[in-house]
């Protein structure tokens, strides 16, 4: 029996949400991915192909069908090929909207972005000096023109290689010219991923790899990078500040505005009108004590990360939270928003609006924001929310909030080490923190949810793993209550110790999925202190609850990087062993980390313990055994 409180999700507000979708008739995830079984096994293997007009095509796994395509491909070229362009959409996604921040600061530069200014001046100075821009003397908006012409010029194909990729350790950007995948232009890089997955092209499945690995570090050292970087000068080095997450966010009382999707640039307008006065007294008018901004997903991260404001879920709460009736206009951008959502609203009284040029949906109003009109606008939106808070109908908020603690940028965790990376050097040295996890990505409805984010962030800590999160699953660590100083209990001896010292839990929040980057950031950090390549630290990546190509993409650049990463899920490529092989072992000679897959954390975080474990001891450090 299909039993929804046994088997969606591990919180409280996703089991009380589901049966109350089902109450009002609401199709959700859960039960369209229900309806989708039994899913296609060539799909899941990969082994489908629609590449070109002579297919579509499928190799039979089991040796007595079809062994090739029409135009003759086999089963590892149509693996390959697939996965390629998985990674090639998730790298142009996150690349694409860091264009749409460089666009902003070359508005912020030119005047036309009222609303808009440089929050970060010594930021913009910092980063523009890396890309060779002159700083001494200048004013800043004539840094930030220059600034935002070199990032542009890193998107096409007039460098060697981007910018950033000097942040790199030295070690690092030597095994990358050595296996020739230093990314030259962000754009080129996918742009060539897609000629040569189309048919005729690249044949060898090893090259076609080869170039996802390039293309995924144009995307982690390029287009993420460049995001995140721009969004700090845009609206500043994040900070840490108490928050509150779970559906218990929405106030009963309150014009509550959702924030969706993934680019701060529209989000961070709204959160500014939603503090004037004039919007406060509308909203008194209208019979509301005040005006409650909250988020999902990673648009949410970004505002949490800068100004604290309440998460009221992550990507499969996205649906569910308006079923509390409470949501008196959700805006969105773009990525990761079900095209479903609209089709939901209509159940209730929710207000539904599109922002991106790029980004339309079913049921949704359209109001395109651009640089120049995205204050006007965001204010036209936010009086439409308060006078929509009237028409409510029942209300159902069934949790209260959950305290949590986010912010944690490079800049500040460093800061509170007193300027350097020694001190946590030290402490990993000593063995109080055994290594550290980048627990990162999505959930699926493959997936209990948040149920292997949580387990495997549960397990790390308590053995002395210092674990940071980004994107969906830092949403489910902090409902989980692993991010308030207290959670220090949770924690091994060691970890604790030194958490507590600092004042700060022992999971921390670095943000949304672009700023997986702060993530490259700190094991640079690492490494360069230590003298060393990233492939050698006690740390390593997982997405235990990953749906997204973006996640592919941070996936191959993390093991590009020389983080061996976990997956939960299995990507579909188990038609070819061996694409498989070269993913999970190959790898290991050419970039110094592989990936590994395990759907259940108990067995991953035994994994990630041996593999942390086996970096000390290379390292020269006391290494403990793990079962
Ligand atoms: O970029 S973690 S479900 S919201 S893809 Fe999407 Fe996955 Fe959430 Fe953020 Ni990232
Ligand atoms: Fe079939 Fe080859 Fe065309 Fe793919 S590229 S659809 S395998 S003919």
């Amino acid at each position: 029996m299909f039993d929804p409180r046994e088997t969606i999700s591990i919180t409280d507000d996703g089991r009380r949400l589901f049966e109350k979708a089902h109450k009002d008739n609401v199709e959700t995830v859960w039960d369209r991915h229900e309806a989708q079984q039994p899913q296609c096994g060539f799909c899941d293997m990969g082994l489908s192909c629609r590449v070109c007009n002579m297919g579509p095509c499928r190799v039979d796994p089991f040796g007595e069908g079809p062994q090739a395509g029409v135009c003759g491909a086999d089963a590892d070229i149509i693996v390959a090929r697939n996965l390629c362009r998985m990674i090639a959409a998730g790298a142009a996604s996150h690349s694409d909207h860091g264009r749409d921040l460089v666009e902003v600061l070359e508005s912020v530069a030119s005047g036309k972005a009222p609303g808009y200014k440089i929050r970060d001046e010594a930021k913009l100075r910092r980063v523009a000096a890396e890309y060779g821009v002159a700083v001494e003397d200048r004013d800043a908006l004539v840094i930030a023109g220059d600034l935002a012409q070199a990032m542009m010029e890193d998107y096409g194909m007039r460098q060697k290689k981007i910018t950033l990729v000097s942040r790199a350790p030295a070690k690092r950007q030597a095994v990358w010219e050595k296996a020739g995948i230093t990314p030259r232009g962000i754009d080129r890089e996918t742009s060539e991923m897609m000629h040569r997955t189309h048919m005729g092209v690249d044949n060898n499945w090893v090259t076609l790899l080869v170039q996802a690995l390039r293309n995924a570090l144009s995307d982690g050292w390029g287009g993420s990078m460049i995001a995140t970087e721009v969004s700090d000068i845009l609206f500043g080095v994040p900070s840490p500040k108490p928050t509150m997450v779970n559906a218990g966010v929405l106030k009963k009382d309150q014009v509550n505005i959702v924030v969706h999707g993934h680019n701060p640039v529209v989000s961070e307008m709204v959160s500014k009108a939603c503090i004037s006065k004039e919007m406060l007294d509308l909203a008194k008018a209208k019979g509301a004590t005040g005006i409650n901004l909250a988020g999902v997903c990673c648009t949410g991260n970004e505002l949490l990360m800068r100004r604290g404001i309440g998460m009221a879920g992550n990507h499969l709460m996205t649906e569910l939270i308006l079923g509390t009736g409470a949501v008196d206009m959700m805006i969105v951008d773009y990525q990761c928003i079900m095209p479903s959502i609209g089709k939901v609203a209509e159940c209730y009284h929710t207000k539904m609006i599109s922002t991106s040029d790029k980004a339309q949906f079913p049921g949704m109003e359209h109001h395109e924001f651009h640089p120049d009109n995205a204050e006007e606008k965001a204010f036209d939106l936010l009086k439409m929310a308060i006078e929509n808070f009237p028409n409510r109908k029942e209300v159902y908020i069934p949790v209260e909030p959950q305290e949590a603690v986010g912010g944690f940028s490079i800049e500040t965790i460093v800061g509170a080490l007193g300027g350097t990376p020694d001190p946590l050097i030290d402490v990993i040295k000593a063995g109080k923190i055994r290594g550290a996890v980048g627990i990162v990505g999505c959930n699926n409805p493959k997936i209990k949810h948040d149920y292997a984010n949580v387990t495997l962030t549960r397990r790390l800590i308590e053995n002395d793993i210092l674990v940071v999160d980004t994107g969906c699953v830092a949403i489910a660590n902090a409902k989980a209550g692993f991010k308030v100083p207290a959670a220090i209990e949770m924690a091994g001896p060691g970890l604790k110790e030194v958490c507590g010292s600092l004042g700060i839990p022992p999971v921390l929040h670095l943000g949304s999925c672009v700023d997986n980057v702060r993530i490259l950031m700190l094991v640079t950090a690492l490494a360069n202190a230590l003298g060393v390549d990233i492939s050698d630290l006690p740390v390593a990546g997982s997405a235990p609850e990953w749906y997204s190509e973006k996640a592919v993409t941070i996936g191959v650049y993390c093991v590009a990087s020389g983080v061996t990463t976990h997956l939960g899920p299995m990507p579909p490529i188990t038609g070819s062993m061996n694409v498989v092989k070269l993913l999970t072992e190959g790898l290991e000679d050419v970039v110094g980390a592989t990936f590994a897959v395990e759907p259940d954390p108990e067995k991953a975080a035994v994994f990630l313990r041996k593999h942390i474990e086996k970096k000390r001891k290379a390292l020269g450090l006391d290494a403990r055994s793990v079962s």
